[in-house]
């Protein structure tokens, strides 16, 4: 029984430790040492060359490793027949509801601005309001997005998320389609993106999006860098309309050196490590639906490559 591995060459053996403790007799093959490619039954794939799942003759189920699947199914020959399933768990949940919770309190307490008056040896206080006065708005409101609504809200935020259909999660309101996307955007001072990549939502970061934004608001966007128009960023933050942003995601990926996110004042970088599939807890779920695969049965979080998220 051979599963084809494709991520951080680093973490592969870790990965192989903790799928062999729920499945002693998987094969781990680590892309490109896959051996002989019809031996190989299972993927489980972060950014897998295009083409080549497409060459295994006796694929059985491709598992995205990550919560995204756009870097599978940007693949022309993804086989869209098999099955084929995503992460979601509690602990990628957690480490992005962190990085959220973070960076809009960087924003709301004017952190950007405390490290510039550091750097220039200014003493000049900022009045930050109420957190209850502060609107922070999330696009996307699935697993990650609702996580780190609810986290907000705890903590006494005035949290609204956008979504395709309604959602009920107590003290958030629910903002959904496009008819109520304006009605969101101008109320939210600080807008996080953890929107999933489609061709709905690529480029929906843009010019029009930011005019839509009260002066002053700031961005978070952990979702895809090609949510992003990265010179409509840059013109929005000179112009002084948005007062900064967080990006953790990117066209490119690792970011350009010459890139002008590198030394542009008003945005911090992380890179792309706001949440992770950890293999210490997403293992379990990888070996379920290795299991399932096996006994023909639905997989867990499984993904229909129409919907594309
Ligand atoms: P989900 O699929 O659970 O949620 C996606 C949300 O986006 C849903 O609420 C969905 O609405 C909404 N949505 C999708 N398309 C549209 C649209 N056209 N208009 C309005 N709303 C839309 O995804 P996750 O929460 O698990 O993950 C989100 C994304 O986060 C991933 O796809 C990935 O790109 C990114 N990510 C980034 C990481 C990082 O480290 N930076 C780590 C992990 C993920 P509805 O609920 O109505 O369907
Ligand atoms: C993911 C990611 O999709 O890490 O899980 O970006």
């Amino acid at each position: 029984m051979a599963l084809l591995f494709k991520s951080n060459i680093d973490r592969a053996d870790w990965w192989r430790r903790e799928l062999n403790k729920y499945i002693p007799d998987l094969e781990v093959r680590i892309w490109p040492d896959i051996g002989n490619p019809d031996e190989i039954e299972f993927a489980l794939c972060w950014k897998m060359p295009h083409g080549e799942l497409a060459k295994l003759k006796n694929l059985r189920a491709v598992y995205s490793l990550g919560a995204g699947v756009d870097h599978l199914l940007a693949d022309p020959d993804f086989p869209r027949h098999l099955p084929f399933s995503r992460v979601i768990d509690p602990n990628l949940t957690g480490r992005m509801t962190e990085y959220v919770v973070q960076h809009v309190l960087n924003h709301h307490r004017f952190c950007q601005t405390y490290d510039a008056q550091q750097r220039d040896g200014v003493w000049k206080e900022h009045f930050a309001p109420f957190a209850s006065e502060r609107k922070v708005g999330i696009l996307g409101m699935g697993a990650l997005g609702s996580g780190s609504a609810r986290a907000l809200h705890l903590l006494g935020f005035d949290v609204a998320g956008w979504s395709k259909s309604r959602k009920n999660i107590e003290g958030v309101e629910s903002f959904f389609g496009d008819d109520q996307r304006d009605a969101f955007l101008a109320r939210t001072e600080i807008l996080v993106c953890l929107l999933p990549l489609t061709p709905e939502t690529e480029n929906i970061l843009n010019r029009d999006l930011f005019a839509k934004l009260p002066k002053g608001a700031a961005i978070i966007n952990a979702g895809r860098g090609p949510h992003l128009v990265d010179e409509d960023l840059i013109e929005a933050l000179d112009s002084g309309h948005l007062s900064g942003a967080t990006l953790d995601v990117f066209r490119i990926e690792p970011l350009p050196a010459d890139h002008p996110f590198w030394r542009h004042p008003k945005i911090r970088i992380t890179p792309h490590v706001a949440s992770i599939s950890d293999p210490a807890s997403v293992a379990k779920l990888v070996a379920e639906n290795i299991i399932r695969t096996k006994n023909g049965e639905p997989l867990l979080n499984a993904v229909d490559p129409e919907k594309g998220y």
